[in-house]
């Protein structure tokens, strides 16, 4: 069989199993598979032979079934599978299991657990897996590319192959209002992101330490709260109005949602929402779920009640205060819930709960044996517009506990002697202060996630939202006589709300998208800081987004090539910027530099992929912020506008995002 993951240094192998591990149906063609996938490999690799773990839970799931991370059945498999892929002594031996499961187990949710734990294993660092969009192509794109990846595959030899082009605006028409955002929830990159994120930080695991990083309860909250503001920014420079949150759980959905995607494992189509569906209770014995929609009601009003008194109530009957430093990352995996819930069975599991009951809104009680729909995945939730109107409304649940908080005092915001003078934008193809975004085509290759002869690469080329390259530029006033270090943290927000009114402040500060945050020595005197929009903290390029192991730079092992699950979580570069619009779209710059001194955190990152930590932390590493965060627009102010929440080390500029309806390719970059 062809490896489940490669080891340092390794190039093609293919491996030869012991005659017990294949199934069945496989055992008199074994020899024919292997010559097949052998033919082009350097050399072949016996598999150990080892006495198998306990798989009987996570084989219970059909192979042709979907699999859900919201699912509690499916997380109990989950975990089970984790702790064999935890629990295996060496790499020989996890090759071993993994070839085993490879053949009988659920696609989806082995490759979920095999890639949790060589996240996780102290030696699969460096280690290659291919990457999901290729794994799975069929959680991303219009299967009609399948069926034309399987016409040319067939009928043209390798090399000489036309990429296939998938259509933008596939899923609906222009009748459908939220169709003019389908670019940003459809975007391929956008929706691995997603499922990157919930890779990098499980909620459920019988080994707490794969659970409890640190703050991912808070990030859990600051990362779909900027997926928010993101995705309100996207609204508004396309005349639609803010998400309106899903706060009533027995009103009908006004949303639907036909997410035309075909499941090539389950050769089944993704079901849809019809507009007008409302949730109900729960009864799928398939799925072994059983829950009403009343749970839901109890759980929220637990959840409301803990941050109106303050007060978490504990399994032993004592209570627990929520303190300014950690009571978000507290109330984070009470939400979600994450196993670090002081109390899941008191404070149950809205969140996730919240996403099983809407993607079984069209087959509560399984009737019409349906799958969930795009809403029980973490690849495909973000497609469908009721992801936001939940998410809208989760974060108004954080944001009911930030509203308990003291404002912050101008002691807090301020950094003596530091002065912000001026910020801007420069570079782009507008002038100054204007941001330019159009289309772009890239490819992302399909040979390696469809399973049909002959191989080889067929290459899918998808239009996503781009942007020019930019600079900031930041002018600093350094009065106290010395260098100093501070932390740059830029944000944009829009000034106007969806009706023409300017922004109140208490509205505008939580539309903050955050675009950047870094260290920077601040000499004294006046200075020049200039920081291209490429080295954000918030996203990852491109090329790691996509990329496949062959394309990687380095060899595999180098530093470039470790990590790379963990590396794959970034929002992606393209879409930093909004859309805005043709005439040019007003947006606030926001500048703060604050005092490294008070921020910092103290450890070593040396080795670790630390550019996209703003929105996915660090692996194995503290976040590297000690500020809340969203920081300092976590909390509400007295202020009644921007102007008069700034401090001197802060400053603002009014700038415009303009989109031109041109198409480039890939590596165009301006
Ligand atoms: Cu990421 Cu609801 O947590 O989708």
């Amino acid at each position: 069989t062809e490896p489940c993951f490669m080891q340092k240094g390794e190039k093609k192998a293919v491996f030869q199993l012991p005659d017990t591990y294949y199934p069945d149906k496989y055992k008199s063609a074994s020899s024919t598979l292997a010559d097949r996938f052998g033919s082009d490999a350097t050399r072949t690799i016996p598999v150990r032979n080892i006495a198998m773990p306990n798989l009987s839970l996570p084989l219970q799931l059909p192979y042709h079934d979907q699999f859900s991370l919201w699912v509690p059945r499916h997380r109990q498999m989950a975990a089970r599978l984790i702790d064999v892929f935890m629990g295996m002594r060496d790499l020989e031996d996890l090759q071993a299991v993994c070839s085993y499961c490879q053949l009988r187990m659920n696609p989806y949710l082995f490759n979920y657990c095999l890639s949790v734990a060589i996240l996780h294993r102290e030696d699969t660092k460096g280690v290659n897996i291919p990457t999901f969009a290729e794994t799975f192509p069929d959680k991303f794109m219009d299967p009609k590319v399948f069926r034309q990846a399987r016409e040319v595959s067939t009928t043209v030899t390798d090399g000489n192959r036309m990429p296939i082009v998938i259509p933008q605006n596939y899923t609906a028409s222009e009748w459908d209002l939220e169709q003019r955002v389908a670019y940003f929830r459809e975007d391929i990159g956008l929706n691995l992101h997603h499922w990157h994120w919930h890779l990098v930080y499980p909620f459920d695991a019988s080994d707490r330490a794969i659970v409890a990083k640190d703050r991912r309860g808070e990030l859990f909250y600051y990362m779909h709260q900027q997926i928010i503001a993101r995705y309100s920014a996207e609204r508004l420079c396309n005349d639609l109005g803010f998400p309106r949150r899903y706060n009533n759980f027995r009103e009908p959905i006004e949303e639907g949602y036909f997410p035309k995607l075909d499941s090539q494992v389950a050769s089944r189509a993704w079901p849809p929402r019809f507009a007008g569906s409302t949730i109900r209770d729960l009864d799928r014995p398939v799925d072994q779920i059983r829950s009403e929609v009343s749970e839901l009601e109890t759980w929220r009003d637990r959840f409301v009640e803990a941050i109106n008194t303050l007060k978490v109530k504990l399994p032993n009957g004592r209570e627990m205060a929520l303190d300014e430093a950690t009571g978000i990352d507290t109330l984070g995996n009470m939400m979600e819930s994450s196993i670090l819930s002081p109390n899941r069975q008191y404070y149950g599991d809205l969140h996730n709960m919240g996403h099983v009951f809407i993607s079984y809104s069209h087959d509560p009680d399984h009737r019409n044996l349906e799958q969930f729909g795009v809403m029980g995945d973490s690849a495909t939730a973000m497609r469908d517009p009721v992801f936001y109107r939940w998410h809208a409304y989760v974060d108004d649940l954080f944001q009911m506990y930030k509203s308990k908080l003291p404002p912050y005092t101008n002691d807090a915001l301020d950094f003596p002697g530091i002065r912000v003078m001026s910020v801007g934008i420069q570079g782009g193809a507008g002038g100054r202060n204007v941001l330019s975004t159009q289309w772009e085509q890239s490819s992302v290759d399909l040979g390696r996630g469809l399973d049909f002869t002959p191989r080889g690469s067929v290459l899918a080329r998808f239009t996503h939202l781009t942007h020019d390259n930019f600079n900031y530029v930041i002018e600093v006033n350094n009065t106290s006589g010395r260098g100093v270090m501070g932390t740059v943290r830029i944000f944009l927000a829009p000034t106007m709300d969806d009706a023409g009114n300017r922004l109140a402040f208490r509205d505008q500060r939580r539309l903050m998208i955050e675009l950047d945050k870094f260290t920077q020595t601040i000499p004294a005197g006046t200075s020049t800081i200039t920081r291209s929009s490429v080295d954000s903290s918030v996203t990852i390029p491109y090329e790691r987004t996509f990329r496949r192991q062959a394309d990687r730079p380095g060899e595999p092992g180098s530093a470039e090539a470790a990590d790379f699950d963990f590396c794959g979580c970034g929002w992606p570069h393209h879409l930093l910027v909004p859309k805005g619009t043709p005439k040019g779209f007003p947006m606030l710059l926001f500048c703060m530099i604050s005092n490294w001194n008070e921020d910092r955190v103290v450890q070593d990152t040396a080795g670790v992929c630390n550019d996209a930590a703003s929105y996915c932390g660090l692996r194995d590493r503290k976040y590297p912020d000690k500020r809340a965060m969203g920081f300092p627009f976590d909390r509400p102010a007295s202020a009644g506008d921007i102007g008069s929440f700034l401090t001197p080390n802060m400053n603002v500029q009014e700038c415009s995002i303009r989109f031109t309806n041109a198409v480039r390719q890939h590596g165009q970059q301006r």
